[in-house]
């Protein structure tokens, strides 16, 4: 299928030159990935896919929806009156907007910066003694952590493109946030802290391809590296992604994408006690406890690019649900994500 789009992409273009630049879509792609369509870019959801033309420049606005619920050993859900803590989480939503600015000051470079502000809640479930069956609900928000970096594009030919990337997350997220309990002041489970704390690096690697008009499909493989221990004396799990969608043109400017995604972590580091950080035991609250932090996820996620013709702007939405999940326990699960975007280029 590719051989055969090249060859006749490459022998059309051979024959009439001018034809291969009239404009018309279906040629004036050539023989390069082609940006200026809806699927130019990748469903919303996934970050650091795409660069930028020498001299241009994006704004992007996302807001993420994500709910958690049931509770999970393995990779199949337990009753939550089964575990031996004494509280464990009943169900988590959590909220991100995402702002981010990109700016290419060549066609190879192109700059990066997002920061974010996080509305997390948590019902928790008492399961143990006299206050058994009762529910409490936590919540913490706030701006999360910061990243910069940049893409850099070497591969640009064949109606494909690479890049690598390498973004530095900055720990402007609390790491402190916390809640009243018995008349104390206590710091919230992990979960629920707005930053990692710690300096972390993000590599990627991103190709692209668009084997017609109206076929694309892309993969990345990523990773999230926690540098050093957090001032509350632990490391979150570094982990590490892949993923691959496909997507298809269904009008000048809408695509609709299917994508999968694999993503594995590992359980959190340090402050195994708990006792100070997490202001109660680790053995008592299931989320205070670093072991149930890790895990493996595989995802389905199906998107709708809008893209404007004319200016170049773009609204795309993403859902996201897991097709298997496999977590240290007991943890929350994943139900779904939703992802609303907006882009816009100059
Ligand atoms: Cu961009």
């Amino acid at each position: 299928m590719k051989l055969y789009n090249t060859l006749a992409l490459a022998s059309l273009a051979t024959i009439s030159p001018a034809l291969a630049h009239s404009g018309k879509d279906t040629l004036n792609s050539g023989n390069k990935w082609y940006g200026a369509r809806p699927d130019g870019h990748a469903p919303i959801s996934v970050m650091a896919e795409h660069t930028h033309s020498a001299g241009e420049w994006m704004a992007s606005y996302r807001y993420m929806n994500m709910q958690m619920n049931g509770l999970y050993m393995g990779d199949s859900k337990i009753n939550p009156n089964s575990t031996n803590y004494n509280m464990v989480p009943e169900d988590m939503e959590m909220q991100m907007h995402m702002v981010g600015v990109m700016y290419a000051p060549t066609d190879e470079l192109t700059l990066m910066a997002m920061t974010n502000y996080i509305e997390n809640s948590m019902t928790m479930l008492a399961t143990k003694g006299m206050m058994a069956g009762r529910k409490s609900t936590m919540k913490s928000s706030g701006w999360g952590d910061t990243s910069i970096g940049g893409l850099y594009k070497f591969h640009d030919a064949n109606r494909a493109r690479a890049h690598v990337g390498l973004n530095l997350s900055l720990p402007t997220g609390s790491t402190s946030q916390s809640f009243t309990m018995m008349g104390n002041q206590r710091h919230q489970p992990f979960g629920m802290q707005l930053g990692s704390g710690t300096f972390d690096l993000l590599p990627s690697i991103t190709y692209l391809h668009q084997p017609s008009d109206n076929w694309s499909w892309g993969a990345q493989a990523n990773a999230r590296l926690h540098l050093g221990t957090n001032d509350q004396g632990y490391s979150l799990g570094d982990s590490i992604g892949a993923q691959s969608w496909i997507a298809r043109n269904v009008c000048e400017w809408a695509s609709l994408s299917l994508r999968l995604g694999a993503k594995s972590w590992s359980r959190i580091d340090g402050d195994t006690d708990n006792s100070v950080n997490q202001g109660m035991m680790s053995t008592m609250s299931s989320a205070a406890d670093p072991n149930n932090y890790g895990g493996t996820r595989i995802d389905i996620g199906a998107g709708l690019n809008l893209w404007h013709p004319g200016n170049g702007f773009r609204v795309a939405t993403e859902l996201t649900t897991p097709l298997y999940q496999q977590l240290d326990g007991p943890q929350l699960g994943n139900d779904w994500t939703l992802t609303l975007g907006t882009q816009y280029a100059w």
